[in-house]
């Protein structure tokens, strides 16, 4: 399932493209066999909201668990990479943010691409992410707001919150936090929104969501009791990996394997799914 030129011709335009019901609910099923085990790891790569009672974001899902490591080489989301990219990608970063019933926190206003340039060292935005929503999202359960036209504005001035990073907090803490470290200047991103408009992203689970790594965005936090969980895979184009050896990030937020994907086939959820129970679902 290739894109239209129509969502090429969006993408380029908007800096983002929603892709409705891309996965099936069979498919769904596959990926959400495997969250039981995600939500209930607990180590550097998982991130607790600030209040410390929920998950906010399990990194390098596509590296631990078998579904989220076959999704993240399905050809529904790495031809499309490749489309937009114009050439071989790498997972460069994959994440899952649960944003929890009630308990879900806000992301606030950035470029993602900041953060890539500045703590990674990554050559240009030949970079863009695809959002696998598990769950439908809609108004109230923390939408991803994104400012179109946004990529065209280059990388924004921003500023870093009295964000709590620091002290013994990893120095990464407000890269991955509520209080971003690189949030777009507040004037700016006024302009912006009057300029441009702000346009929450809703759709049913299984639709992808592709967005450009300089394209602005923001969500709200889930003050409703329903989820809104999110896969979110980063491709980078083969030749933009940043310089391994100025690598300082960990790992799960960078990888440290450029090399082009392989894609899986077309059918390999549904073959998960309808694997015997029991039988390897692990990791990879
Ligand atoms: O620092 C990072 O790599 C992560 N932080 C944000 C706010 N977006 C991009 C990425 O997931
Ligand atoms: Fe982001």
């Amino acid at each position: 399932m290739s894109l239209t030129h129509e969502q090429i011709d969006q993408f380029h335009r908007d800096g983002f493209v929603l892709l409705d019901g891309r996965f099936s609910p069979r498919e769904l099923a596959a990926l959400r066999a495997a969250m039981p085990a995600v939500l209930s790891e607990r180590g550097e790569r998982t991130v607790l909201e600030d209040s410390g009672r929920a998950v906010r974001s399990i990194y390098a899902v596509h590296r631990h668990e078998r579904p989220f490591a076959l999704l993240g080489r399905h050809p529904r989301l790495v031809a499309a990479a490749r489309s937009l990219l114009a050439g071989d990608v790498y997972v460069y970063q994959s994440k899952l943010n649960v944003k929890s019933p009630f308990d879900g926190e806000l992301w606030d206003w950035h470029q993602d691409y900041t953060f890539w340039r500045e703590q990674d060292g990554m050559p240009a935005p030949r970079v863009l992410t695809a959002a696998v929503f598990l769950d439908d999202v809609h108004d109230t359960n923390g939408p991803i707001v994104m400012i179109p036209g946004s990529h065209h504005e280059g990388v924004l001035a921003s500023f870093a919150p009295d964000s709590d990073a620091g002290g013994g907090s990893p120095a990464w803490q407000g890269h991955v936090s509520a209080r971003l470290e690189y949030t777009i200047d507040r004037a700016i991103l006024g302009r912006l929104a009057e300029t441009r408009g702000l346009q929450a992203i809703k759709g049913r689970a299984g639709s992808v969501l592709l967005f450009d790594g300089r394209t602005v965005h923001a969500s709200p936090a889930n003050i409703s009791p329903f989820p809104r969980e999110i896969a979110f895979y980063t491709y980078n184009h083969v030749d933009n990996a940043p310089p391994a050896h100025a690598l300082r990030r960990p790992e799960f937020l960078v990888s440290r394997d450029s090399g082009a994907i392989e894609t899986v086939g077309d059918e390999a959820l549904l073959q998960l799914a309808e694997a015997p129970a029991g039988r390897d679902r692990g990791a990879r």
